[in-house]
């Protein structure tokens, strides 16, 4: 097939990003939204929907947004088949959803633990496991999971979240292993440190009226010598979900502005 920049559409696609109502799932979805898909997401209470909903309108996206707890089996079977009815096959599936704790490991309960892997690692499995099924049917799915740094470095006070996104990224290989052949490509996403709520902590000016020590850090340790922003996914993001990366599966595109490439810089 000759190449044509319509590899590139998702038009006529259905696209479900899960916790989408802001943040990196919302960048990605409204990306989706502007390459021709339909926009499905979810999130983890109806005031979290609605907010979604609004921000979607404001850029002119219709999204179909869904109160649904991805580590909930039962909850993410129906609101699957709910869509599939109201909306029509998943094409796309963004296991978006996640939550951070950042407690150094010593100091954090099993539940704290547990909860992390739950929705970061158990989250993606269960949605996965529920949307499988209609993209065989399809002959065709496209899967991209939200990875991390962290699914290759750990650093202190994220032992659950490290352990969740190493996961994440072998089940990525593991569903592109075991459903390869009927046609659907899953791959990673792994953002470096991008400027969302999630990481509003650790960018936090100080009372000195400084930067986070924290937010210099990733200053020094990015070659691009910025923090990251959701839009800087977009283009990875569409380029996965489309028909242009067909033959690519199993991977993690890494989207860090070169922070795995690089020692960081001199202290001066
Ligand atoms: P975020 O701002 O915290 O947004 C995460 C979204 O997921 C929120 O809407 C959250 O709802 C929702 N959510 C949490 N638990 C859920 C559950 N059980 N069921 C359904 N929805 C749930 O995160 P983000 O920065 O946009 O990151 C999105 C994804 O990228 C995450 O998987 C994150 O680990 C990953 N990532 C982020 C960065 C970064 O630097 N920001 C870098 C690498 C990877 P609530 O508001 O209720 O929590
Ligand atoms: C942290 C950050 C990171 C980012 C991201 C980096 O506390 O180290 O939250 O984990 O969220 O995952 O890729």
């Amino acid at each position: 097939m000759s190449f044509s920049m319509e590899q590139f559409s998702l038009k006529g696609k259905v696209a479900l990003v899960t916790g989408a109502s802001y943040g990196i799932g919302f960048a990605i979805a409204s990306a989706y939204a502007q390459s021709g898909a339909k926009i499905v997401f979810n999130d983890i209470n109806q005031e979290l929907v609605d907010q979604g909903l609004a921000a979607y309108k404001e850029k002119g996206i219709e999204a179909r947004g869904y109160v649904c707890d991805v580590t909930d089996e039962p909850s993410v079977q129906s609101f699957i088949k709910q869509v599939e009815t109201e909306v029509g096959g998943i094409d796309i599936l963004v296991n978006n959803a996640g939550i951070i704790k950042r407690v150094p490991m010593l100091e954090m309960s099993a539940e704290e633990f547990r909860q992390v892997i739950d929705i970061d690692l158990n989250g993606p499995f269960i949605v996965s496991k529920a949307v499988i099924p209609g993209m065989i049917k399809k002959g065709q799915g496209k899967i991209i999971n939200l990875c991390s740094m962290m699914s290759e470095l750990g650093r202190e006070t994220v032992s659950a979240y490290a352990a969740a996104k190493g996961g994440l990224k072998m089940l990525t290989k593991n569903i592109c292993a075991e459903y390869g052949d009927a046609n659907i490509q899953c791959n990673g996403i792994g953002p470096g440190y991008i400027a969302t709520p999630q990481t509003a902590p650790l960018r936090e000016t100080q009372a000195d009226g400084t930067r986070h020590p924290f937010d210099q850090f990733i200053i020094s340790k990015t070659p691009a010598a910025r923090w990251g922003t959701a839009e800087d996914l977009q283009g990875p993001a569409v380029f996965l979900a489309s028909e242009a990366s067909n033959f690519v599966n199993g991977q993690v595109v890494y989207v860090d502005g070169g922070i795995l490439a690089y020692i960081g810089k001199q202290p001066e």
